[in-house]
């Protein structure tokens, strides 16, 4: 089926080892994802929705234990546990390895091995890395066809390059007692038992893109970050890149397909990706950005023509939606829609208001990013989009201002490794504490935080036109606990702010923690928020933000010696412009 050796002897073995009745290599072509989604609904995998308003949408329900990412059964298993570091949970590759195969061993009888060969990035770009992913789910082979460049395409360019990223998964009985994912950086391989989840089981995404990835973009010179990147287009015609980090479920999909407002026309956002950016170092000395996935796995909650027009557009065709709510007339339905209702519940019960919610708050639909109105056609340039402005944010109902820059590379690393973010529904877990979240990367570090931070700083070494950092926060709360800046579409308001700082036209007022926005920096006109919430929202608090430095300092001190001398200098910069 290959000329490469390595990936038949592969197959070879994971086939006599897991034992399933049929092999099934995936071409990648629009046949065989018709094939794969017929199975699916003869065997009830899949469900049709209404195909008048829906058509070629599916509806898949997950095993009702098997709906997020699950951070405690998730290890990193490199030969050091220093090198996995205290962000990640470690086990001896050796032992791991003995005990998830022992899982695999026959747990394919009955059952067709599906091998899926696919490109993360676009597939002649020198950026794009290949991996192939063999699962014994029919679920994992449409959504990685709606996900990634998979199939023929990425098998030629595997066959050419010699290395890709060998990922095993299979379904297992589900049972979360017999479910671990265990990535071996050392091994570039990854093996995921018994979760049919989208970051748990579609490997080209978390477990490859970023777990994997960050560990080989250190050793090649990149990065791999849980970043969007998007294009913000001036009435002048002029576009710039933004590579913009938030933890899961914290509207990286929303601002990457943001629609400009009444009040600004002649804007326009161009999507390039919302949940995933590797960065090279161009000779230019810019960063040049790639989106190594070809679709989006979004979350659904909240999802309407005026939160996100363009998502809320792009699916109501060929899209595979995961844990939703149907209407009487069988149309998907999720919590703030804004429209119809639902009569049966995302685990099909019929909904009566008293079982929680309707939908899963992480109910997800898959869809092509073809199919979204703003997809940037630089999504296939093979030298990517250089990137002018670096965001890092996250969901703090205090503490953080709308928005701040970072006084220069070393300050931004320092402001990436502060982020700290209320949880969400992405991972199982409690919702709605504030955890650190460096980068948003906690759940996605292939490595220890503290060579990361480094490897983060030493680009200022390499480099002096790099793209400048800032921080935002588009959650902040007054003391009624209402959210004070509007968000979504006026989010350009801000994003206008960054990109003029970038080129020197637009004043900030430098505080302890950075430059924030002058008095009237941030346009505001036709917006209902006055002088006194944009204040509010701007604020820096000498003694909350003094306290915050504390709690980042003893996260910081779990790093021990490793923790990056220049990271520790500027927080003790910070600390002490914050004492005076
Ligand atoms: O479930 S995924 O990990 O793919 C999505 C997310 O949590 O960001
Ligand atoms: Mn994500």
């Amino acid at each position: 089926m290959t000329t490469n050796r390595a990936l038949s002897d592969w197959v070879a073995q994971t086939a006599n080892h897991t034992q399933p009745d049929r092999i099934h290599w995936c071409d990648g072509s629009d046949i065989e994802y018709r094939g794969l989604v017929d199975g699916m609904l003869k065997d009830g995998m899949l469900q049709e929705l209404n195909q008048k308003t829906h058509p070629n949408c599916y509806l898949h329900r997950s095993n009702p234990q098997d709906v997020a990412r699950v951070e405690h059964l998730t290890f990193i298993c490199s030969h050091s546990q220093a090198d996995a570091g205290p962000n990640n949970n470690w086990i001896d590759p050796q032992e791991a390895h003995a005990k998830i195969d022992a899982l695999f061993k026959d747990s394919m009888q009955g059952r067709t091995l599906y091998v899926i060969p696919y490109c993360m990035g676009p597939s002649d770009s020198p950026l794009s890395r290949c991996g192939v992913e063999i699962t014994d789910s029919p679920y994992v082979a449409a959504n990685m066809k709606l996900m990634t460049r998979m199939g023929n395409v990425a098998l030629k360019r595997i066959e050419q390059d010699g290395e890709f990223v060998k990922g095993l998964h299979s379904m297992g009985d589900l049972n979360p007692d017999r479910r671990f994912i265990m990535h071996f950086p050392e091994e570039l391989t990854i093996k995921s038992f018994g979760s049919g989840y989208g970051g748990n089981a579609l490997l080209g995404k978390k477990c490859h893109a970023l777990r994997i990835a960050s560990w080989q973009a250190k050793r090649e010179g990149w990065l791999a970050e849980h970043m969007l990147i998007m294009g913000v287009e001036n009435p002048q015609g002029e576009t710039h890149y933004i590579a913009a980090a938030f933890p899961s479920a914290c509207g990286k999909t929303n601002l990457a397909m943001l629609i400009p407002p009444e009040s600004h026309r002649g804007w326009k956002i161009w999507t390039i990706g919302d949940d995933i950016c590797w960065m090279h170092l161009g000779e230019d000395g810019r960063l040049w950005a790639i989106n190594p996935e070809a679709g989006f796995f979004g979350v659904l909650p909240g999802t309407n023509p005026k939160t996100n027009k363009n998502a809320y557009d792009m699916i109501t065709h060929d899209t595979i939606f995961t844990n939703v709510a149907l209407t009487r007339d069988n149309r998907p339905w999720w919590e703030g829609l804004k429209e119809g209702s639902p009569v049966v519940d995302w685990q099909g019960r019929p909904y009566d208001g008293r079982n929680g919610t309707a939908a899963h708050p992480n109910s997800r639909f898959t869809v092509s990013a073809q199919q979204n109105p703003g997809y940037s056609p630089k999504s296939e340039d093979p030298s990517g989009v250089p990137i002018s402005a670096i965001i890092f944010g996250g969901r703090r109902a205090d503490v953080a201002p709308l928005v701040y820059e970072a006084r220069n590379w070393i300050h931004g690393v320092l402001m990436g490794a502060g982020v700290a973010s209320e949880t969400t529904a992405a991972a199982t877990g409690r919702v709605g504490v504030v955890r650190r979240d460096p980068m948003a990367m906690k759940p996605f570090c292939g490595y220890n935080f503290a060579d990361y931070w480094n490897y983060w700083l030493s680009f200022a070494d390499k480099s002096t036109t790099l793209p400048k950092i800032f921080h935002v926060n588009w959650f902040r709360q007054d003391k009624d606990g209402k959210f004070m800046w509007p968000g979504f579409g006026e989010n350009l308001r801000v994003l206008r702010w960054i990109l003029d700082r970038c080129d020197g036209k637009a004043r900030g007022r430098e505080t302890a923690i950075g430059y924030v926005p002058a008095s009237g920096a941030i346009d505001t006109r036709g917006l209902d928020v006055d002088a006194d919430t944009m204040r509010a929202l701007l604020e820096v608090n000498p003694d909350k933000w003094r306290n915050e430095m504390q709690i980042l300092d003893e996260y910081f001190s779990s790093y021990g010696e490793r923790l990056p001398s220049r990271l520790r200098e500027a927080h003790r910069q910070v600390a002490a412009a914050l004492s005076r």
